[in-house]
């Protein structure tokens, strides 16, 4: 069978542009579920279970009040991300849509240290904002410092 140069082209052409299409489409977004808890598994009071996210721009981070009393709020976000505020046990549904470190609390368990991190894609866009910042108490700074210790 001759082939035909034209139609030849055209379907390498097809099957190039379906390759590259397919490599270009961005790879689903992923969901991170953090619990709100009275006692860990460590056996610590008050913690959020992972205290520490490693996200992708566009996951979302899903903050589930299993424990009754908390209330998540963030603290330091990434310039133009959004911040949020939730409502005692509500859970609440953050997009990660800024690259760089998120800082969050649970409203009520603040001064006790209840914190948390997400770095989304790389800490690089407000590290300084995080290095900058000063917890109080020596609950909330131990827990603060071995969470700047995983960035
Ligand atoms: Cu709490």
């Amino acid at each position: 069978m001759r082939s035909h140069p034209v139609k030849d082209v055209a379907m390498k052409t097809l099957i190039l542009a379906a390759t590259l299409a397919l490599a270009a489409a961005p790879a689903l977004a992923a969901e991170h579920v953090v619990r709100m808890l009275n006692s860990g598994g460590n056996g610590e009071r008050m913690v959020f279970e992972p205290s520490f996210v490693q996200a992708k721009s566009g996951d979302t981070v899903v903050f589930q009040p299993a424990d009754n009393g908390h209330a998540s709020a963030s603290v330091i976000v990434p310039s133009g991300a959004d911040t949020w505020d939730a409502g005692l046990n509500e859970e609440t549904r953050v997009t990660l849509t800024q690259p760089g470190v998120y800082l969050f609390k649970s409203r009520p368990h603040f001064a006790l240290g209840m914190i948390g991190m997400i770095v989304v894609d790389s800490p690089a866009a407000n590290r300084e904002s995080i290095d900058g910042f000063k917890p109080r108490g020596s609950l909330m700074r131990a827990r603060f410092e071995a969470l700047k210790g995983q960035l």
